[in-house]
C-alpha cells in the first residue's frame, strides 16, 4: 500500500488570530508587527492578512516601508502576541493529533501527518478526511487553513501551498510528476533564494529541468547531500517518514539566518528572539530544562549539533543564553557557514519535581 501523507498550514496565522479575536478587523489590511522600540516605526512586519498583501506587504518587511505602501488606507498595525498564537497552535495541533495516524509538527502553524492506515491508502477517503478536518478546525477556532495531500512530504508540502488561503489540493502518486512539472525549483522545501539563483545560473529554473540534470553536475554545484535530496524531490520521490517528535518532552526553535555565516556574534544576536520565545514557553508551562543543544544547519542542509547536560535542571534565562553561546562557539570552530540556527531544550521536568517544600514557603 502506498503512503498517504498530508501537510496542513494555517492561513496568515498571526494576523488571522488577531482577526478572530477582533472581528472588526476583517476587511481591512492587518499587519502583525515586531516593534523594536527605537522609534514608532522601527521594526518589521511578522505577517499580514491577504488584504494587506494586495498592497505588496510581505513578512519581514520594515514597518516603515509597509506604512508607505498603505498610505491613505485604513489599516491595523498590531504588536505580536506570541503566547496567544502558541495557545491557538497547541489546540489545533491537539485536534490534529487526535485524528491522524502520525503527526509531525513542523512549525508553529504547520504539521505533516500520515493517514495511510486511517484511509486504507484511499485518496478519496483522504480528501474527505481533509475536508472534515478543515471544517472542524474552523468550528473550534474560527481559523482557516490550507491542506495538501500526496504520496510523500515533499509533494504534500507543495500541495498545501498550491491554493492559499483556505485551499485543499489532493495529488495522487500517479499525478505527482505532472503536478510538479510546471513549477519553479524554489517551490521545493530546502530551495532558498541562494540555491534557486545558483541553479538558475546553471540553466535550471523548473522542477523537470532539475529532475533531468545529471546527478554529478548537481553534486558539483550543491554538495552530495542536497543534490541527492533535490534530484529525488524533483522526481516526486521522498521516503522521509512522518516522525512524531512528541509533545512537551522538548522545546525547540529554529531560525533562518539573514545571511549564511559562521560569526558567533551574528548567530547569537539573530537567535535572541527565539531564545526568549523558548524561555517564555518554558516558564508558561512551569518547566525546568536539564539538557540544551545548539543546532546548526549548513548550506548543504546537513545538521550539526552540540549538546550539554547540566548538573541540575534550571529555568534561568541567563544560563540558557550563556550555554547557547558556548555551544555555538564550539560548533562554529568545527563547521562552515550556517544557514539555519536553533536551540533545543530537553529533559524537561515539572517545577514541583524540582523545588523543595521550603522553596514554596519561603
Ligand atoms: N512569521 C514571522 N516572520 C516571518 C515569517 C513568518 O514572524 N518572516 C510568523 C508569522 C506567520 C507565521 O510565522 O503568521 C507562519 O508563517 P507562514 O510562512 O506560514 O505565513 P502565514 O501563516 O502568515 O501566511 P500564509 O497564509 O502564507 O501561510
Ligand atoms: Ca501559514
Ligand atoms: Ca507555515
Amino acid at each position: 500500500m502506498s503512503r498517504i501523507v498530508g501537510h496542513l498550514d494555517l492561513d496568515y496565522f498571526y494576523a488571522q488570530v488577531e482577526e478572530v479575536e477582533a472581528p472588526s478587523l476583517r476587511g481591512i489590511p492587518v499587519l502583525v508587527c515586531v516593534f523594536s522600540g527605537r522609534t514608532e516605526e522601527s521594526g518589521v512586519v511578522s505577517t499580514s492578512n491577504y488584504k494587506a498583501r494586495e498592497y505588496g506587504v510581505k513578512s519581514g518587511m520594515p514597518i516603515a516601508l509597509a506604512k508607505g505602501r498603505l498610505k491613505g488606507v485604513e489599516a491595523a498595525f498590531i504588536p505580536m502576541h506570541h503566547a496567544k498564537y502558541e495557545a491557538y497552535s497547541d489546540r489545533v495541533m491537539g485536534t490534529l493529533r487526535s485524528r491522524v495516524d502520525l503527526l509531525e509538527q513542523a512549525g508553529i502553524d504547520e504539521a505533516f501527518f500520515d493517514v495511510t492506515k486511517k484511509t486504507g491508502g484511499d485518496y478519496d477517503a483522504a480528501a474527505a478526511f481533509a475536508r472534515e478536518l478543515k471544517d472542524e478546525i474552523f468550528r473550534e477556532e474560527k481559523l482557516s487553513c490550507s491542506i495538501g495531500i500526496g504520496p510523500n512530504k515533499v509533494v504534500a508540502k507543495i500541495a498545501s501551498d498550491f491554493k492559499k488561503p483556505n485551499g485543499l489540493t489532493v495529488i495522487r502518486d500517479d499525478q505527482a510528476l505532472a503536478f510538479l512539472s510546471p513549477l519553479p525549483v524554489d517551490r521545493i522545501y530546502g530551495v532558498g533564494p541562494k540555491t534557486a539563483k545558483l541553479l538558475e545560473e546553471n540553466g535550471i529554473t523548473t522542477i523537470p529541468e532539475l529532475a533531468r540534470s545529471p546527478i554529478e553536475r548537481l553534486e558539483d554545484l550543491l554538495g552530495k547531500k542536497l543534490a541527492v535530496y533535490l534530484r529525488n524531490a524533483s522526481n516526486a520521490i521522498d521516503d522521509e517518514p512522518v516522525v512524531d517528535r512528541g509533545g512537551t518532552s522538548q522545546l525547540s526553535r529554529m531560525i533562518t539566518l539573514k545571511t549564511d555565516t559562521r560569526d558567533l556574534q551574528q548567530v547569537v544576536a539573530e537567535l535572541l528572539p527565539a531564545l526568549k520565545d523558548v524561555h517564555e514557553k518554558l516558564i508558561s508551562k512551569d518547566l525546568f530544562f536539564r539538557s540544551i543543544s545548539a543546532i546548526g544547519i549548513l548550506k548543504d542542509l546537513s545538521p550539526h549539533t552540540r549538546s550539554k547536560t547540566l548538573e541540575t535542571p534550571t529555568n534561568d534565562y541567563s544560563v540558557l543564553e550563556k550555554e547557547v553561546r558556548d555551544l555555538f562557539a564550539a560548533l562554529l570552530r568545527e563547521v562552515g557557514d550556517l544557514r539555519r540556527a536553533g536551540v533545543r531544550l530537553g529533559e524537561l521536568q515539572d517545577m514541583v519535581d524540582q523545588r523543595s517544600l521550603t522553596d514554596f514557603t519561603s
